[in-house]
């Protein structure tokens, strides 16, 4: 069964979590070893390497002065899907993120209820693989805060993000840790440069993951879902690129 988060109910919920649920949780998390399992040797040492110098280490956020003039839009700058079509037409009035798999409480949560709940706002800087960086300014919940609220069960040991759009004529998805997913930097941005998501960004919704590369930012987010492994998923590396054997899992910078 799937609840159905109304504005006022997860106000609620953020209230009565706002003084306990993040950090708590995030230290609770960086302790769990199961984190630490998986993936290629030289990825894992570049990923325990980051993380040595601090899990909740801050990407740099910088000053409004200091905001690129153009934020480029890349890989997938429109979707196609019809029902993806038919909520931007009417400017996503009736859509809803959900979040399930290894969730205690399995959630769709409307995007005024994501525009309303505790935000948190942040100016950084997006590096593309390909070799462009850009500055801008992101704004919306924590993720954390919402698995807070759908509660992981304890075999949940990656988010998967799946998008509304294809690139190449595959969908695009993306995945992070339990450590990422925690991190107080990792949002689920509505809003950039103070305005709602242009389609091109990524509207309705998409991750910011600051401590990582550009492709891990995955835009057109329409369900998370927790996971305890990412083989099955698709092509089983836990992304598009990876799936492609294009880039790494790992993207820490
Ligand atoms: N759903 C989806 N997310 C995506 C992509 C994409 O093609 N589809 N491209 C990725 C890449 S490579 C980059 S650099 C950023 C670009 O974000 P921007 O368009 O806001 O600049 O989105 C990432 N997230
Ligand atoms: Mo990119």
């Amino acid at each position: 069964m799937t609840l159905i988060v109304t504005r006022r109910g997860l106000i609620q919920t953020g209230m009565i979590g706002a003084g306990s649920l993040l950090l708590p949780g995030c230290d609770k998390i960086a302790q769990n070893p199961a984190v630490l399992d998986t993936l290629g040797q030289s990825e894992k040492l570049h990923r325990l390497t980051q993380r040595a110098l601090g899990r909740n280490a801050l990407a740099r956020e910088y000053r409004e002065s200091e905001m690129s003039p153009v934020f480029r839009a890349n890989g997938s700058r429109e979707v196609v899907d019809p029902a993806y079509r038919a909520q931007l037409a009417q400017g996503f009035a009736n859509w809803a993120l959900r979040i399930d798999g290894l969730v205690e409480q399995p959630l769709a949560i409307p995007l005024h209820a994501l525009r309303t709940m505790p935000q948190r706002a942040q100016i950084t800087r997006h590096d593309c693989v390909e070799g462009w960086s850009a500055i801008g300014r992101w704004q919306g919940p924590r993720l954390s805060m919402l698995l807070d609220i759908a509660g992981l069960k304890p075999a949940a040991r990656y988010l998967v993000f799946h998008c509304a759009d294809r690139y190449l004529g595959k969908p695009y998805y993306e995945s992070i840790d339990l450590v990422d997913a925690f991190h107080p930097q990792t949002i689920l941005a509505w809003a950039m440069n103070g305005k709602p998501l242009e389609e091109a960004h990524g509207a309705p919704l998409r991750l910011r993951v600051e401590r990582q590369l550009g492709y891990k930012h995955a835009k057109f987010v329409s369900r998370i879902e927790a996971v305890a492994s990412l083989a099955g998923l698709y092509g089983g590396k836990g992304g598009y690129w990876e799936d492609a054997e294009a880039y790494a899992w790992y993207a820490g910078i």
